[in-house]
């Protein structure tokens, strides 16, 4: 194994839960549009980009739509989802992963973070976080969604290193995939189950220190 010199988080559910509130904010514009949309929807979305998570409930309802109308429905549910995750505080953030951030930090290990949200900024600014990253890469940068490797692969080459010298942590499996796709370590985060294709499964940071980590590669 190569020496990890670079740790790429994932935001939503690895970093903080905001998938809680997607799923409100989906299931509203869902609701509207007379398509059901249940919690195994939303675990499907995970790491999903906006677009796509609309083209799949307008999929599940058959539903065709000009592009006009699309990008105001995206907009619709980002409202109602930003009424919610912007009341987002420090205290949000899930257990273990601001300890394990500052020990990163200094053990000289980057900290990068790979997200598909257009809001990832916002969310780390509010958890008072956004100052600990290296680079940032997230749903306003890449063109390509999860599984595709791009948002890993700016990001590793953001911080000058080779995809296998950075390890991303990842709580879907389009996340996990993509990060495989890209030649990257991966630890899911999550249940073992439900997350295939990653050197481990942890349920999160709680307890974690990095040498416990490593110790999983
Ligand atoms: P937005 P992640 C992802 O964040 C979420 O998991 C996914 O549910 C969401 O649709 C996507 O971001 C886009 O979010 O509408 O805020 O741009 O897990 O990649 O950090
Ligand atoms: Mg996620």
């Amino acid at each position: 194994m190569k020496a990890i010199r670079a740790c790429i988080f994932d935001l939503d559910g690895v970093i903080v839960d905001t998938a809680s509130h997607h799923f409100v904010a989906w299931r509203r514009l869902a609701d509207e549009l007379g398509i059901p949309f249940s919690a195994e929807d939303n675990e499907a979305l995970k790491g999903v980009s906006r677009v796509d998570s609309l083209e799949y409930i307008l999929n599940k309802g058959g539903l065709i739509l000009d592009a006009g109308t699309k990008v105001r429905l995206m907009d619709r549910k980002n409202t109602h989802y930003l009424e919610l995750a912007g009341a987002t505080t420090p205290a949000d953030a899930l257990p273990g992963v601001v300890k394990l951030i500052d020990e990163l930090k200094e053990e000289g290990i980057k900290v990068a973070l790979g997200s598909s949200s257009k809001n990832a900024e916002m969310i780390l600014t509010r958890l008072s976080l956004i100052d600990r990253f290296d680079v940032l890469v997230d749903g306003n940068h890449i063109t390509l969604s999860k599984p595709d490797p791009e948002v890993f692969v700016m990001g590793a080459k953001a911080l000058e290193l080779a995809p296998e010298h950075c390890l991303v942590f990842e709580d879907a499996q389009s996340g996990i995939d993509a990060a495989n796709a890209g030649g990257f370590s991966v630890i899911g985060i999550g249940r073992a189950d439900a997350l295939k294709g990653s050197a481990a499964v942890i349920p999160g940071f709680d307890g974690m220190t990095w040498e416990g980590i490593k110790a999983l590669l």
